[in-house]
């Protein structure tokens, strides 16, 4: 697995490099997966939608082919072409120094780019000649954290059925613990972008700031930049884009 691939195209890191919320001519001539990681960008930095990796029918009967159609199409399609324009937004906002306007694109682009990102990973995860039982290093890892896969299969399933409302369930790996974790996502993203590994991190819970700047969590976040230790924010980022 290329991790520096995985950082590039699965984070938010080229999210204001955006010049054009068109897309490109080559956007739906590239494949899903490229040296084994989610093609999701092109070299111009726009988000794509490569082409499924299969047929429309071909994960009948379990996923019919309109269903397919539709929700690959219009749903996962339609949030690649909602995020290019979302990051166009915020590059404008920033010309424009208007944060107000920053704020609300931010959130839209955390929904179509966990959308996208997650949509990628579930087309690939599913196949017609899927089934059966993982094995290797997946299948003892499961069984490490869980005991057996039947018991890793009750909990992935009952926390995907429990999802409030719209959502995703989720079996990943934690790279900070070594572990494989299993949760629920609601809608999209609340409010993340998945696969992104944190470099700087601002805490805006009321704990952090209520007994000096009361209900004044502006004035903390721009005194907070007096502090920040910038060395130790690149020490994070070159550890991210070394991991492999
Ligand atoms: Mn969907």
């Amino acid at each position: 697995m290329d991790r520096r691939n995985f950082i590039k195209n699965g984070s938010a890191l080229s999210l204001l490099g955006m010049s054009s919320y068109a897309f490109g001519k080559d956007v739906f001539t590239e494949p899903f997966i490229v040296k084994d990681m989610d093609n999701l960008v092109n070299e111009k930095g726009e988000y794509i939608l490569a082409p499924l990796p299969y047929d429309f029918n071909a994960l009948e009967p379990s996923m019919d082919a309109e269903t397919l159609n539709l929700h690959y199409t219009f749903h996962h399609g339609g949030a690649v072409k909602a995020l290019n324009k979302d990051v166009g937004k915020i590059k404008d906002a920033l010309d424009k120094n208007d944060t107000e306007t920053i704020d609300y694109w931010i959130k839209k682009s955390a929904y179509h780019g966990s959308s996208h990102i997650l949509h990628s990973i579930f087309w690939t995860n599913l196949s017609g000649k899927g089934g059966g039982a993982p094995k290797g290093e997946l299948l003892s890892r499961i069984e490490k954290e869980y005991g057996t896969y039947d018991r890793f299969k009750s909990l992935i399933s009952a926390i995907s059925k429990n999802v409030d409302g719209a959502g995703w369930g989720i079996l990943a790996y934690h790279p900070f613990t070594d572990k494989l974790v299993v949760f629920q996502c609601e809608n999209h993203e609340k409010l993340t972008q998945w696969g992104a590994i944190p470099l700087l991190v601002i805490d805006v819970w009321e704990h952090a700031y209520y007994l000096k700047y009361r209900n004044k969590r502006g004035d903390f976040v721009d005194a907070l930049f007096n502090i920040i230790n910038w060395d130790n924010v690149s020490m994070r980022l070159d550890y991210a884009l070394k991991t492999k």
